[in-house]
């Protein structure tokens, strides 16, 4: 049996949860609830020592970080979405890199500052908003650019990398992130968010965003 540990409003869990909806996968899916800190139980603790979500128990296999658990469910399925062959591999590496370490960085100190950080009472961090907006600015034309050539991130065919591009620009309409410059991007998204991967997820994700402070 698998279980998800996840958040609704967490963006990495909830892409884990949009992989193992495309690949067709049975699983429980259990909430933590990071608002009162339930990721630093002990209970927690055994299934993901850093105390974070997403995490998943595979049959007693445990695993965290979303990068290795979206590999790891894909290459278990056996699955196109995680590329092989020596050359194809490795651009998708590439480009999984640059999504999640770049993209994604500097998304999440937007999302941070501007949804969680009043949410939790945190004070902003203006230096941190100011680099996730001037690097998010920087990046967007260069995907854009890309999904102008070609229908997914990576060609013809979805992988792994638009499933991450895809929950990183999630909380892009409450974090004021404006999309709408971008139409290959826009018309990417709005294709990617109607396939039941996705709505099976986020059945409860506009329910989630009402809710105070608990995300
Ligand atoms: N690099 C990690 C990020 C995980 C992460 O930061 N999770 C957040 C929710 S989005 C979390 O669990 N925060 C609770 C905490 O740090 O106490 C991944 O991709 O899995």
């Amino acid at each position: 049996m698998l279980t998800i540990y996840g958040s609704d409003l967490s963006s990495p869990a909830n892409k884990v949860r949009f992989v193992a909806n495309h690949l067709g996968l049975k699983y429980e899916y259990k909430k933590v609830d990071l608002g009162a800190g339930e990721q630093k139980k002990p209970e927690f603790l055994k299934v993901n020592p850093v105390g974070k979500v997403p995490a998943i128990d595979d049959d007693g296999f445990m695993l965290y970080e979303s990068g290795a658990i979206i590999k790891y469910l894909a290459e278990k399925a056996g699955s196109s979405i995680l590329p092989k062959g020596l050359k194809e591999r490795a651009s998708f590496e590439q480009d999984l890199d640059f999504i999640t370490l770049h993209v994604g960085m500097a998304a999440q100190k937007i999302v941070f500052n501007r949804v969680f950080a009043p949410r939790r009472n945190i004070p902003i961090d203006t230096m941190s908003l100011q680099d996730g907006e001037t690097f998010l600015k920087r990046f967007l034309p260069i995907v854009d650019a890309r999904l102008a050539k070609t229908p997914y991130y990576c060609g013809n065919a979805l992988t792994l990398v638009d499933f991450t591009l895809l929950s990183i620009l999630d909380p892009s309409e409450m974090a004021g992130i404006d999309l709408s410059p971008y139409a290959n991007i826009t018309k990417w998204r709005n294709n990617l968010r109607q396939q039941d991967f996705y709505t099976k997820c986020h059945k409860e994700y506009g329910d989630a965003l009402k809710q105070p402070a608990k995300a």
